[in-house]
């Protein structure tokens, strides 16, 4: 067991917001946008059309589905792990694969939320009963570790939507080297990664018209707002995208657009913003192969092989330890 440190905060929600609103610059960070309604949101994103990342990796997995099933399966039968299951649109892609070949294998979706897998399994029972899903509520690392202890065969752990784009490069290291340690000789991870490609394209899909991209990063003033009795004016925040085509990091900001005082009650503090001051919510990096090379030497993994689309928008990696 860890040591578990005692601070005056709630939670650790409260805690890093207390951070976040009390550097210079500014920043929240991006993991607390996903509550209930935060999940919605990104779902309606996921359906944009400007949101290019989902129908690309959708159509690679479409694409390739039958050589991703050959290479995930294993004679002795296998676990397929997910991190970050959400509606398993695309992972549905692959298990109908699996259960149409035959392969034997279990479904093991993690989750922090129980209400994601709780309708995850039921759309599974109504669209492809075949499949064994053993859903694992919990963090991804702690929940994997306790997996990697029990479970002997071989592993295939999914990461998919390029969700390691919201990490920086030292953090998506210490999250695929965290993977590696769960990992054994025949295991394999398949992850997706979002690539670089023309800057504008880049920006219309964290920037559209519609403001469904704004309300999901709002939704931080929202919460912060509803949990720690805050008292944002959202509509005195602008949503804005910026996109630095050398380090292919996209960011997000939302930008005070007046001189103006925000008291959080539970947090006993009041924080000030100068007219304009940035409050830094995301970043979604964007890779290529030497990015996603170097990401995996650094955590001890080998690149097996990659999986695109004929304009290499998006790639899915099979990496091995
Ligand atoms: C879930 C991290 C892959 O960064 O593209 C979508 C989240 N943010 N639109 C991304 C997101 C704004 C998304 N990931």
């Amino acid at each position: 067991m860890k040591n578990q440190t005692k601070t005056m905060f709630e939670s650790a929600f409260a805690e890093d917001t207390y951070k976040g609103l009390t550097s210079y610059p500014k920043y929240l960070l991006s993991k607390y946008i996903y509550d209930k309604k935060g999940d919605k949101l990104f779902q309606q994103i996921m359906d944009m059309p400007e949101y290019y990342l989902t129908s690309c990796e959708f159509n690679i997995l479409k694409l390739n589905a039958t050589n991703i099933a050959e290479i995930f399966s294993s004679d002795s039968g296998f676990d397929l792990i997910e991190l970050g299951a959400g509606d398993g649109k695309k992972t549905k892609i692959i298990l109908q694969e699996l259960v149409d070949k035959k392969y034997e294998f279990d479904y093991l979706p993690i989750d922090i939320s129980q209400n994601v897998l709780d309708e995850l399994e039921h759309s599974l029972e109504q669209e492809i009963p075949e499949v064994n899903v053993k859903v694992q509520q919990g963090t991804y690392f702690k929940t994997l570790e306790k997996l990697a202890e029990y479970n002997t065969r071989k592993k295939v752990i999914l990461v998919l939507g390029s969700n390691i784009g919201n990490l920086s490069h030292k953090e998506a290291v210490d999250f695929l080297a965290n993977i590696a340690g769960a990992m054994s000789e025949e295991d394999m991870l398949f992850m997706g990664f979002d690539q670089k490609k023309d800057p504008q394209r880049i920006l219309d899909a964290y920037n559209d018209p519609a403001g469904i991209t704004e309300a999901f990063n709002k939704n931080l003033l929202v919460r912060i707002n509803s949990e720690l009795e805050g008292n944002f004016d959202v509509d005195k925040f602008l949503h804005w995208e910026t996109y630095d085509p050398e380090t292919g990091t996209a960011k997000s900001f939302l930008v005070s657009k007046e001189e103006q005082q925000v008291e959080i009650r539970k947090l006993g503090i009041k924080v000030n913003f100068e007219a304009w001051e940035t409050i830094h919510t995301e970043i979604s990096q964007k890779y290529d192969d030497s990015v996603v090379q170097w990401l995996a030497d650094e955590a001890g993994l080998e690149v097996e092989k990659a999986f695109t689309d004929k304009d290499n928008c998006y790639k899915n990696y099979i990496f091995r330890r």
